[in-house]
């Protein structure tokens, strides 16, 4: 029997338009009830024709950025430049009038300070951590504009990159009309980010997505099957982004029909309502299987795709995707494909690492005749696909001739963001294009035994921008340690700047504030690849990641947020030649890495919680301190590693 066949003749609980809905959820095809991106591909999962717009796509040089981006910003700057007048309202920097001063150079945005906020991946655990970060800093959070908070940095900053587990955070919230932490975490039934729900099995029949887990593989399997039979080239990937997208959309069926470049479209984002998402993955060269420090990094914009690095240089509309560009255009006789950009395909590309999971299926209880339908599909893909995204047509087929390596692959292979060690996304935020003076780069790698981070991220990015005049084509970062050092100096267990001092860098470079997952108030460091964990735990790794952001609300140092708004201020204050008020250089003596090198094995790496109990009058008490990375053993309130 063919597969399809097959499918067709599973009589399983059919799709949502079949079934009558509950009250307050619209059949699939009917503009859905939550806000969101648009549902705007043209058939679903499957790329398809659709006219050009007047002026064909063409690709486009990474030497500038795009009009798309320059327009947007000058729409966003003044959204972010109101957001950071209210940020200052209740971040106190010392008796310094931040208010008056942003006025004062409001008239000048390249003044204004330019802020990047970059989540990593590591799966689950990173969505979460990430997620408790970014409710921090965002200022709709109940409280989180109070003393001791760091609610409206979200509002004030322009970009927010995400990469593999990263990118499933910027995807809920991006395609969810940007919606809210505290709304993701909804515990009603249905609710998107059901965790418990394996995304193996799918998510809960009683919720928006209707489906029991036969249905659910097979919606997958005719969507991919779809794709494949309007003539485009289909890997595991595509499977996994579909099932991402159940998880993380809070649309019917797994909100096939959204794509990434819906954001650009929807009136919010135009009006600069909000920051610029991006999403990183890498590139595998050509006969090459080790993605490596001089691979390719791509971003996904909501305009585009593409990249800065020399490599390809070049950037391709988003929307237009599918379609057979030849040397940057499309000949005449090639018609603009629509739809290729589906979202759960774009969060899938980011996270090919972890496609694999769905290779487990037969481990599951799973009825058989499920594991058939998936085993169906997947016998028919290509094997050695299996840990990549097919980019297939290659939109940067002939382009740049003389310096792709890419130039003659008719398909381009895109994996996983962290593949090149690059775990947190901060390529995008380093092109001097951008002109990003400061990035909160949150890290929830699984770098040591354990699964905590001890800096290699950001190791892997310094080294790569100090071959400056090849693969890092102009980037510059801050130096940073090696990961010794990180561990046995704990600047992988508070937040630590990189980059205070401008002079001592080899170009210019966003000052670098580094937060590292730790254990405040539960052991976030859960394994990579945990399938699923109740709403609880969600729930604590969330005000876990809080916590980290806030330094358990400025209880672990009274001075956090003054110190976040040092940061903040310092590469401006430079540019306008303002002098930082002097609560700032203890802020900086305390947070900045000063150039200390401990390169000594520091052991094995395993902190215990912080808080043991959320005593603010208890941890008051605390100082920052650099921390050993002995165990301190029989500590009663809080262990710093
Ligand atoms: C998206 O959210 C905004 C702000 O909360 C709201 O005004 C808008 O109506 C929402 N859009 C949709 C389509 O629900
Ligand atoms: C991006 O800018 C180009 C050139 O101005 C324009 O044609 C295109 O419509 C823009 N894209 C979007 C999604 O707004
Ligand atoms: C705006 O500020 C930048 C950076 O301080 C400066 O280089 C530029 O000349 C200023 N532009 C105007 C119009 O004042
Ligand atoms: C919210 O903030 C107010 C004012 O600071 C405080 O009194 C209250 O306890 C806070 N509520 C919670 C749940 O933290
Ligand atoms: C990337 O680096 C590897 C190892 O150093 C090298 O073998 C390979 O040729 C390089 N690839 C490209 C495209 O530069
Ligand atoms: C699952 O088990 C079936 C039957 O034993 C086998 O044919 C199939 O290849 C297995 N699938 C995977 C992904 O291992
Ligand atoms: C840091 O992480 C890297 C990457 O996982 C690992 O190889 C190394 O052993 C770790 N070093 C320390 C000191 O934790
Ligand atoms: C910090 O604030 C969050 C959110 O208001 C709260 O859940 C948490 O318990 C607070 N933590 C401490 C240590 O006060
Ligand atoms: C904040 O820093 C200033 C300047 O170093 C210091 O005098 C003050 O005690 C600190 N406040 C807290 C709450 O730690
Ligand atoms: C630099 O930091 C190290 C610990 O990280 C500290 O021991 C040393 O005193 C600091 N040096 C200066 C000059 O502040
Ligand atoms: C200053 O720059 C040098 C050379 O890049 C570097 O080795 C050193 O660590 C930097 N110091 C700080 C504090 O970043
Ligand atoms: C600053 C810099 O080195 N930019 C280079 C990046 O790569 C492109 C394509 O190779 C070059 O044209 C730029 O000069």
């Amino acid at each position: 029997m063919k597969s399809g066949a097959f499918i067709a003749s599973l009589a399983l609980g059919l799709l949502p338009a079949a079934i009558a809905a509950p009250p307050g959820f619209e059949p699939a095809n009917v503009v859905p009830v939550f806000g969101r991106a648009l549902p705007d591909a043209p058939d679903g999962y499957v790329p398809t024709k659709v006219s050009c717009p007047g002026t064909r796509p063409t690709v486009r040089s990474a030497a500038k950025l795009s009009s798309n981006e320059t327009d947007w910003l000058k729409t966003r700057r003044d959204k972010s430049l109101s957001a950071m007048t209210d940020f200052f309202g209740h971040v106190k920097v010392g008796d310094y009038d931040v208010t008056s001063w942003l006025d004062k150079h409001k008239s000048n945005s390249s003044d204004i300070p330019n802020i990047g906020i970059a989540v990593s991946g590591g799966g689950y655990r990173a969505l979460m951590n990430g997620a408790g970060a970014i409710k921090a800093f965002d200022s709709r959070t109940y409280n989180a504009t109070t003393d001791g908070h760091l609610g409206g940095l979200l509002q004030s900053s322009t970009y927010v990159a995400g990469l593999s587990g990263g990118s499933w955070l910027l995807g809920s919230i991006y395609i969810n009309n940007f919606t809210t932490i505290d709304k993701l975490q909804t515990h009603s039934n249905g609710a998107v980010w059901q965790f418990g729900n394996s995304i193996l099995e799918g998510p809960d029949t009683g919720g928006i997505q209707l489906l029991d887990s036969a249905s659910y593989y097979k919606d997958i399997a005719e969507a991919v099957e779809g794709k494949k039979k309007a003539g485009f080239d289909t890997s595991l990937t595509d499977m996994w982004g579909r099932a991402l997208a159940f998880q993380m959309f809070n649309a019917s069926e797994g909100g096939v029909d959204y794509t990434w470049s819906s954001i650009a479209k929807t009136s919010d984002f135009q009006d600069g309502n909000y920051p610029m998402p991006l999403v990183v993955a890498d590139g595998r060269n050509p006969g090459e299987l080790v993605v490596g420090s001089n691979s390719t990094v791509y971003e996904f914009n909501p305009w585009e795709f593409g990249t800065f690095d020399p490599t390809i240089f070049g950037f391709v509309p988003l929307e237009s995707l599918g379609s057979r560009f030849v040397g940057g255009s499309l000949p005449s006789n090639e018609s603009c494909i629509g739809g290729y950009d589906n979202a759960g395909f774009v969060i899938g590309t980011s996270s090919t690492l972890f496609n694999q999971f769905l290779l487990q299926l037969n481990t599951t209880s799973l009825p058989s005749f499920v594991k058939n339908v998936f085993n169906d599909i997947l016998n028919k893909l290509d094997k050695s696909d299996d840990d990549i995204a097919s980019y297939d047509p290659n939109p940067f087929y002939h382009y740049n001739n003389h310096s792709s390596p890419y130039a003659q692959q008719t398909a381009l292979d895109v994996v996983d963001g962290g593949e090149d060690l690059q775990n947190i996304p901060l390529h995008p935020l380093i092109q001097p294009e951008r002109h990003v003076d400061v990035i909160f780069a949150v890290d929830s790698s699984a770098d040591t035994t354990y699964s905590w981070p001890n800096g290699t991220a950001l190791v892997a990015t310094y080294e790569r921008s100090l071959n400056s005049s090849g693969i890092g084509n102009g980037t510059s970062f801050p130096a940073v340690p090696d990961q010794n050092t990180f561990v046995n100096l704990g600047l992988n267990t508070r937040p630590t700047f990189f980059g205070c001092n401008s002079s001592n860098t080899t170009g210019a470079t966003p000052l670098v504030v580094y937060l590292p997952n730790t254990p405040y108030t539960t052991l976030s460091n859960e394994s990579t690849f945990t399938l699923s964990r109740d709403d609880a735990v969600r729930d604590d790794i969330i005000n876990n990641g809080y916590e980290v952001a806030t330094m358990a609300n400025g209880t672990r140092d009274g001075n956090w947020t003054t110190c976040v708004g040092c940061a903040i201020l310092s590469r401006s204050f430079e540019r306008t030649g303002d002098t930082l008020p002097d609560v700032c250089t203890q802020c900086f003596k305390n947070y900045c890495w000063n150039g200390t090198i401990d390169s000594k094995d520091p052991g094995v790496f395993e902190p215990s919680v912080l808080v043991k109990d959320a005593d603010s009058a208890a941890l008051a008490a605390i100082v920052p301190t650099v921390l050993s990375a002995t165990v301190a053993a029989g500590v009663a309130l809080f262990s710093l590693v």
